[in-house]
């Protein structure tokens, strides 16, 4: 094992060239020509590919930055330091066939490097198999995104930029999914289409907001959205959209839960893991998603199918102060109590460290949106297509609940189920409601 670092190549004529898009995460595994970085001058774009087969060890840039020839964009273990070319200062990188270069495209027609003709050249293996989260670090490939699981080159993603196109919404034709500039055609081709024939008795097309100078009515100040707010936006526009929503309400009596949950106190510090509400609320999901497995289908991209899994992991909303992120416990159904609090605690720390790996984030079946620690009677989720339903949880409380004689105070918990209508139907939706307050409500359920 030997460490190599990989330099900016040439750059055909550019002398900086901003960073765009770190293509991997740490501890990646790279194969030569795997693309590396995405960098972009004012002219062209370019996909750096690894001249090395191993892992990344990390980035010595990071987005936004600006670099020139060789100087060092990244770190990686090798097997064997042998290169298709080593990328030396002075030196372009090359790849092994004379047909795939570095892909630059000029966006002038200026840069005399060469044109890769995206359409015809082999794609390389997809990064990322499972459908997108609400937000992950490396943009999933069915989201609104533009990063590392995007499959499509520069001069597409160039096209896409100037169309203001989000890649994440187009369906690729090309070989494994690759997008193509046909596709971003016919994408725009739709989306015209569509807003002629907006009117009011259709109800098709979006009106766009108007654009407002906002500085004429007091002091304001332009920020740039983070990679995960851009992210969540698209991905929440895009579910809004796709998706028709219901959302079904009801109250589960925690009481007893409460009750027993504090009686773990002593036993969780020994153990040293803390159990909050929704270990229980995950291992409810899970129980319900086994018995009404309507709710752990998607809908296959063909528009003829859906899709039943046979696994059960549950996506858990992340309120981190970069944005929100969405990591899986895996195989939640199989799991203990113990077990998931465990997990519940461990994933909301690395999210909220910035340290969940894109595996963290990915393969989940439904999702949990806790507020409870925060606060509100209720809340409408979106639905975190393509998975078919979410559940939102807000802040228990203690109401008068008429036990058939008289008053009784008891802990209500109030949920919300979001679920895309074209999965399920209403009657669905309330036999899975019922399930989760009835294992809620009386938790020898959930060690049945
Ligand atoms: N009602 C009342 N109290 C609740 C509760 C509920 N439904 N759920 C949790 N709590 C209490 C816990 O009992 C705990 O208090 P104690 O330590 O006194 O027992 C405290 O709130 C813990 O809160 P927490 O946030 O540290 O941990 P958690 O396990 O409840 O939640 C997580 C973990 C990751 C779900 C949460 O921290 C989080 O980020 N929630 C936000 C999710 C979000 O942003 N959703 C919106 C998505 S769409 O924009």
């Amino acid at each position: 094992m030997a460490i190599e670092i990989v330099r900016v190549p040439d750059l055909g004529g550019a002398e900086t060239v901003d960073v765009i898009e770190l293509s991997l995460a740490q501890g990646d595994n790279i194969a030569i020509e795997d693309f590396l970085i995405v960098l972009e001058s004012d002219k062209a774009t370019m996909d750096v590919p690894s001249p090395y087969e191993g892992q990344l060890v990390k980035y010595l840039v990071a987005e936004g930055d600006t670099v020139k020839v060789g100087d060092p964009i990244a770190e990686l273990e090798v097997s064997s330091s042998e290169s298709v070319t080593k990328p030396e200062a002075d030196e372009p990188v090359t790849k092994p066939q004379a047909e795939e270069p570095v892909q630059i495209e000029a966006a002038e027609s200026q840069v005399e490097a060469p044109v890769v003709d995206e359409e015809s050249a082999p794609a390389p293996e997809p990064k990322v198999a499972e459908p997108a989260n609400i937000a992950t670090e490396v943009e999933p490939s069915q989201d609104g995104a533009t990063g590392a699981d995007i499959y499509a080159g520069p001069s597409v993603r160039l096209m896409a930029r100037e169309l203001g196109v989000s890649l994440g919404s187009v369906v690729g034709s090309g070989p494994r999914g690759r997008i193509i500039k046909d596709d971003i055609d016919a994408y725009v081709k739709d989306a015209l289409k569509s807003s002629a024939g907006n009117n009011l008795v259709t109800g098709s097309g979006i009106p766009a907001i108007p654009a407002v100078d906002f500085s004429r009515f007091g002091a304001v100040d332009t920020v740039k959205l983070s990679k995960i707010q851009k992210l969540t936006a698209t991905n929440m526009h895009r579910n809004w959209l796709n998706v028709p929503h219901v959302t079904h309400f009801d109250d589960a009596d925690i009481t007893d839960l409460e009750d027993f949950r504090k009686s773990l106190k002593a036993e969780g510090e020994s153990r040293g893991t803390r159990i909050t509400p929704v270990s229980f609320i995950i291992k409810a999901i899970a129980m319900a998603l086994s018995a009404n497995p309507v709710f752990n289908r998607s809908l296959a991209p063909d528009g003829d199918h859906y899709i039943q899994k046979a696994y059960c992991n549950i996506g858990m909303a992340v309120d981190t102060p970069r944005g929100l992120m969405v990591p899986v416990i895996s195989n939640a159904d199989g799991k203990g109590i113990w077990e998931i609090a465990a997990d519940v605690a461990d994933l909301a720390t690395k999210a909220r460290d910035g340290k969940l790996m894109p595996l963290d984030m990915q393969g989940g079946c439904f999702s949990l949106s806790s507020l409870g620690a925060i606060g509100g009677n209720g809340f409408t989720p979106i639905v975190n297509a393509p998975e078919a339903g979410i559940l939102g949880v807000s802040k228990s409380q203690m109401k008068p609940v008429w036990n058939g004689d008289t008053f009784e105070p008891r802990l209500m918990l109030p949920m919300a189920l979001s679920y895309d209508h074209r999965l399920v139907n209403g009657g669905d939706a309330g036999r899975f409601m019922s399930d989760i307050v009835k294992f809620l409500s009386d938790i020898r359920h959930l060690v049945l």
